[in-house]
């Protein structure tokens, strides 16, 4: 399926399918294409393999110092702008950069990177080790900061962990999950054996504490009797990482980002998984039952959960009230536009467009399973597609991020964001409320009374960027 704005890219047509109205898979499953390099001429909002690997997977650790090894503006763009939160805010408060120049291109950077390490760890001594992020410059100079880290971590004493997560490395932030998953399993998780019993023990693999999120469903599972041991990486420190493979069990909530943890800890240790969403109410049920299950503390689960859905089903009835029958186009990095249809149903709303920026085959199969015939599923959307979805599907609400947010008020379509959350936080029971809330605000705002609500087209642009520019349209 073509768009109009993609008249000049016509590769873009794969990356389009309507449900029901495409032919699935030989599995089944979605036939869109994903995960491929973006086409030259397409805007992409993709981020860089750094981008997956300091700003999503390493950089909630919250006692390390975060170093990016690269010029200054790679430290500057990846710091602050995803509330992985703790209870403290040293990864937070601080970014730590080599600030490469020209003459350590010319002449190299490792000195400069060794000079860092120790400058920063004797400056901090409180952190409990160094992550050291690899950036595009030095992976071009040839610059071995994997010896440099071995250097410095006999010098002060502590681990210093290195990233060969350079920019270019991958099609997306994907690349960098992954590179992120795998150096903090080879490099920490196991390195202490620590005594006691972990009979009743999980690690929740996959959350990033956004905006406090573990806060809603930790009592939860505590109240089930089991411990979470490490939180992998939300509000996580170095020593909890270094344990956890003494968990009985992964508990994998962001299955994109970090299932490959899992796997080499399944490979390494005999760790048992399961996938479970932790956002909803179905789907927060399902999680406490299936680790029940594993435990056997059915029954638990069972009381645990008929208090909560009570707490806040008079919530849920009020907001579905003035929510039912609105229609939702959803845009996320990945997961979250499979798992929360379900969610957007128990508020009486539907998904009627769905998007990634760097979802897999397997994100996009679960998506189709979701989401009902004649939704548009894509990939690797861009600004002028996203503003001719929300002019064609003229959606009630959109869901996306900051990115998108002004794209959506442009257009007149209600926005909440999905990503860093308008308030949140938005998992577990309680966080259901804030996000039906969150969603109601955005809806129901009085200023949709005064403008038009629903999305359209700037008057005389017919979508093709070449035959009327937007200035003349004007
Ligand atoms: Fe996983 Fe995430 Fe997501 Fe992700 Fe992200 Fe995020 Fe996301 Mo923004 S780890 S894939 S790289 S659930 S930062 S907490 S919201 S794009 S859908």
């Amino acid at each position: 399926m073509l768009l109009k704005c993609n008249k000049t890219i016509p590769e873009r047509a794969k990356h389009f399918v309507v449900k029901g109205s495409c032919t699935p898979t030989p599995g089944g499953g979605c036939p869109v294409a994903s995960n491929v390099q973006t086409t030259p001429g397409d805007m992409t909002e993709r981020g860089c393999t750094y981008a997956g690997c300091r700003g999503v997977v390493g950089g909630p650790v919250k006692d390390v110092i975060q170093l990016t090894h690269g010029p200054i503006g790679c430290s500057f763009y990846s710091w602050g702008y995803r509330p992985h939160l703790a209870d403290s805010d040293f990864h937070i408060k601080y970014s730590f950069t080599t600030d490469l120049e020209e003459s350590n291109i010319v002449f190299g950077g490792e000195q400069k990177l060794l000079q860092s390490i120790i400058e920063a760890a004797e400056e901090f001594p409180e952190a409990k080790g160094v992550f050291v992020y690899n950036t595009c410059a030095p992976a071009l100079i040839g610059d071995d900061g994997k010896d440099i880290a071995k250097i410095a971590q006999e010098k002060i004493g502590k681990p210093v962990v290195f990233f060969r997560c350079e920019g270019f490395a991958g099609v997306s932030q994907s690349l960098g999950h992954h590179v992120g998953n795998e150096t903090i399993f080879k490099e920490l998780v196991g390195s202490v054996e620590p005594e006691g019993d972990f009979s009743r023990s999980i690690n929740i693999v996959g959350d990033y504490n956004i905006k406090h999120d573990i806060r809603t469903f930790e009592p939860l599972f505590e109240a089930l009797g089991v411990r979470i041991i490490t939180r992998f990486t939300g509000n996580v420190s170095v020593d909890e990482i270094k344990i956890m493979h003494k968990a009985a069990l992964n508990v994998i909530h962001c299955a994109r980002s970090a299932t490959y943890i899992a796997d080499m800890m399944k490979d390494k240790y005999g760790t048992p998984y399961i996938h479970v969403t932790l956002w909803g109410i179905k789907h927060m049920s399902d999680a406490l039952r299936a680790t029940a299950q594993f435990f056997g503390l059915e029954d638990r689960a069972e009381q645990v959960i008929e208090a909560q859905v009570a707490k806040i089903m008079p919530q849920i009835n009020h907001y579905r009230s003035r929510l039912a029958g609105k229609k939702v186009f959803i845009y996320q990095g990945g997961p979250r536009a499979w798992h929360w249809p379900q969610l957007l149903r128990e508020l009486g709303m539907d998904v009627i467009a769905a998007a990634t920026t760097f979802g897999h085959e397997e994100d996009y199969d679960k998506i189709y399973e979701n989401v009902g015939d004649g939704t548009l599923i894509f990939d690797n959307p861009n600004a002028l597609e996203i503003e001719e979805v929300l002019t064609t599907y003229q959606p009630d609400l959109f869901i996306s991020g900051n990115k998108e947010r002004y794209i959506a008020y442009k257009m007149g379509t209600p926005f909440v964001n999905g990503h860093t959350y308008d308030t949140g936080p938005y998992a577990g029971f309680s966080g259901m409320v804030n996000f039906a809330r969150d969603i109601d605000r955005a809806i129901n705002a009085p200023v949709w009374k005064l403008v038009q609500k629903k999305a359209r087209p700037v008057p005389g642009w017919n979508g093709n960027r070449n035959e009327t520019s937007m200035a003349e349209a004007f």
